[in-house]
């Protein structure tokens, strides 16, 4: 009965450790700067894109979509050079409104995502293109922001709530030992 007890307490120690650690272990990355800038004109479209991270995500489900005027024009798979995510663009890639589209993994595992814009006056084929008076309202950021604050209220609410119930157990595994205790010495002792 006794073991039975101990395993128990056991279990509730592994339970919460797992629960408080990653809250406080890892962090939600955030996306910190664009090259090219959201909301910019750049002379020349440069040979890539790069989007620098607060820190450096994981290499599963990185993806990125650089669509011009003509469509995507990511050439090949994005690559991670520490905060930096690189993606490489096609040769052919023309003049014009851009717009990235990105997914990465945070380190706690959390997905991150949005959207940014640039034009491109000269175009890797050596297109020209005036900017449209569209593209230079910087594509909204604001969702990013909001979301990244939730996130790191959401983490403290569970971990809050984790030590709680933790505590509760606890309290109601000290009874049931104390109960079992008295019942299995009363019949120890007839
Ligand atoms: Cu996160």
């Amino acid at each position: 009965m006794r073991r039975s007890v101990s395993t128990v307490f056991t279990l509730l120690l592994a339970w919460g450790l797992v629960l408080l650690t990653p809250g406080a272990a890892l962090a939600h990355d955030v996306l910190e700067k664009t090259t090219p800038a959201n909301g910019t004109t750049v002379a020349q479209l440069p040979q890539e894109v790069i989007l620098t991270f607060s820190d450096t995500p994981i290499e599963v489900g990185t993806q990125i979509i650089v669509t011009s005027p003509s469509g995507n024009v990511a050439n090949g798979a994005p690559t991670i050079d520490g905060p930096q995510v690189v993606q490489q663009l096609l040769p052919q890639a023309p003049a014009g409104d851009y717009t990235v589209t990105y997914r990465v993994t945070s380190q706690d595992g959390h997905p991150i995502s949005g959207t940014f814009g640039f034009h491109a006056t000269v175009g890797l084929d050596g297109s020209t293109a005036t900017p449209a008076a569209t593209v230079h309202a910087p594509l909204e950021d604001s969702a990013e922001t909001a979301s990244a604050d939730e996130s790191r209220f959401v983490p403290i609410l569970l971990t809050t709530v984790a030590v709680i119930l933790f505590g509760i157990l606890i309290g109601l595994a000290v009874r049931v030992a104390a109960r079992r205790r008295g019942r299995t010495d009363n019949s120890d002792n007839p």
